[in-house]
């Protein structure tokens, strides 16, 4: 015991660690979340730990093939578990809507903007995706993305990318893809904004449930960590992901199904559309749903029955029919 005589030596502030992928977006994402927390509570120390997840490590596997549970988070929340980290930045659209036993989504951030965007290969720098020659290859490991563009441009042909956004801009540019398609937010954040060609309608593209948003995931009932997390929390993107996540939790469609979403708030009120495809595309079943924001996950999952009724789960039994044969 240390006597009250002597000067009372402050405790060593707690150092936080950060868990996140190693990739560039990821850090640039993790990096961000870092500075912001350091600016609010400047006594406090961050550290960041890097892990690779099965989703950096098989990449020769297409995205829809490999399963979608926790491709991306499952060794970070791991790492949370056994206590050699405190949070995880996740891009939101990579979190499984159903967590881990022990860990929660503690924070929400604010949202980029949710859209798909079109690279274009520099020698089709005057076309779109309507003018491009038919048989134009277009690369995408996304279902969503496939089964609606296959619908919109019939003409044009699809082909699995896989990789890092830097990994998939450099096959696009060695010849391999007359285009590509990704996620705005994902551009923006490397700062590569410059090269997005089109972004894409909501009309022709719904993006995926949680796009352009982070999502912090923690120990459940850590306090000290949510009170740290709430200060990066963003009112109007949680309640709009909340209600995705609520649609596609109770569609239990991952990166399996083709399944689309778009939010809109206005005041307290919000408006959720959501879509299920067919994967070649013939058949989209879409609807819209509105109530207030304070009841999001209720609406999500009201669409989600809405769609379930117009016919999705026929789609969803036939895709979860063939991926069990
Ligand atoms: C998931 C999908 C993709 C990523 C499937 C989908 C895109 C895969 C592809 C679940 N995760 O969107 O339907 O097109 O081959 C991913 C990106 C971002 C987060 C990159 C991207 C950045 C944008 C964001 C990969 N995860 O979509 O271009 O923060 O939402």
């Amino acid at each position: 015991m240390q006597s009250t005589a002597f000067p009372v030596v402050s405790p060593t502030p707690r150092t936080i660690r950060i868990v996140s992928r190693k990739s560039q977006l990821a850090l640039i994402q993790t990096h961000w979340v870092r500075d912001e927390l350091q600016r609010h509570f400047p006594e406090l120390g961050f550290e960041v730990v890097t892990m690779e997840t099965q989703g950096d490590k098989v990449l020769d596997v297409s995205l829809s093939k490999i399963g979608d549970k926790g491709l991306f988070t499952q060794e970070l929340e791991d790492s949370m578990l056994r206590g050699d980290s405190d949070f995880a930045v996740h891009s939101l659209k990579d979190l499984p809507t159903r967590l881990p036993e022990g860990l929660m989504l503690g924070c929400i951030t604010e949202r980029e903007d949710p859209a798909d965007a079109l690279v274009i290969h520099p020698s089709h720098r005057d076309k779109t995706l309507a003018t491009l020659p038919p048989g134009a290859v277009i690369g995408t490991s996304s279902l969503r993305r496939l089964a609606q563009l296959r619908h919109h441009y019939p003409h044009l042909t699809f082909k699995d990318i896989r990789g890092n956004l830097n990994t998939r801009l450099r096959k696009l540019d060695e010849g391999g893809y007359d285009g590509i398609i990704l996620a705005v937010a994902g551009l923006q954040r490397m700062d590569m904004g410059d090269r997005i060609h089109e972004i894409l309608p909501a009309d022709i593209s719904l993006h995926a449930v949680g796009q352009g948003a982070l999502g912090i995931e923690c120990r459940e009932g850590d306090e000290d960590i949510l009170k740290l997390l709430s200060v990066l929390s963003h009112a109007p993107t949680t309640a709009r992901c909340l209600a995705e996540r609520a649609f596609l939790r109770e569609l239990e469609g991952g990166c399996q199904v083709p399944i689309g979403v778009n939010t809109h708030l206005d005041e307290d009120t919000l408006t959720l559309t959501g879509l299920v495809a067919s994967l070649d595309g013939q058949q989209l079943i879409q609807n819209t749903v509105q109530g207030p924001s304070a009841e999001a996950e209720a609406l999500g999952t009201q669409l989600a029955q809405q769609l379930r009724a117009q016919g999705a789960q026929a789609i969803l039994d036939e895709i979860n029919a063939a991926n069990r044969a």
